[in-house]
């Protein structure tokens, strides 16, 4: 059974439901990614994606960069949101239409009207790379939606309650589903197991995770 059912609403072909206020789009990206992919290298090109330190001094294992008037930025300082890139010195690239496009519709699709994303955190996984289970708090706004876009290989997301050791759901990702978490869900932890070697037609050994946010 399609688990929108435990959400009293009618299933809807390629949405599920992960909570109250988080669904799974299935495919939902794939009409825009010759969009995204075109724009992804512009941005790329003015703030290439790097190992960015923990608040620990590690590196981390996911490359990543940011576009949108704020970047999410990690080091040894901890977590936090930036207007410019500390690399640089200059400001994140813009946020591409394309971008902002696909997060608005996604948004809507899963229920959030009105959705206006000022950040877009770019993360580069291969295989071997995880994301450790942690919750997404370095926003103003702990309710307004997380729209988060899977490109190339494979991943299994999970998703879990509010609590660290509340039980994960594991939720496998393609290219081209989208992940829509906001309101009562906005802080479920959620993580991503190691990724398999399983190198995508379009994009290789690689995986591309999109993940935007309203943070001012
Ligand atoms: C992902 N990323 O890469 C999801 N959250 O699939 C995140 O959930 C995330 O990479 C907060 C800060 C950095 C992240
Ligand atoms: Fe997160």
């Amino acid at each position: 059974m399609a688990q929108g059912a435990l959400f009293d609403e009618p299933a809807q072909q390629g949405i599920v439901a992960l909570g109250p206020e988080a669904r799974v789009l299935r495919g939902f990206a794939l009409p825009w990614v010759d969009r995204l992919l075109a724009a992804l290298a512009e941005v790329e090109r003015a703030a290439p994606p790097r190992h960015m330190l923990t608040p620990g001094g590690l590196a981390m294992s996911v490359a990543n960069t940011n576009c949108g008037a704020l970047g999410w930025v990690s080091d040894r300082r901890g977590y936090r949101y930036s207007a410019t890139d500390p690399q640089s010195g200059q400001p994140w690239p813009a946020m591409p239409a394309a971008f902002a496009e696909l997060a608005l519709a996604a948004a809507a699709a899963a229920g959030f009207a009105d959705y206006a994303p000022d950040a877009c955190l770019i993360n580069h996984y291969r295989p071997g790379t995880r994301l450790s289970l942690h919750q997404d708090k370095d926003e103003r706004d702990h309710r307004a939606p997380i729209v988060s876009v899977s490109l190339g290989m494979p991943a299994v997301f999970l998703f879990g309650g509010l609590a660290r050791a509340d039980k994960a759901l594991r939720v496998p990702l393609q290219h081209g589903d989208v992940v829509v978490w906001g309101g009562v869900d906005r802080l479920r932890f959620h993580g991503v197991l190691p990724l398999k070697e399983l190198p995508h037609p379009l994009l290789g050994a690689e995986r591309i995770n999109l993940t935007l946010r309203q943070a001012g």
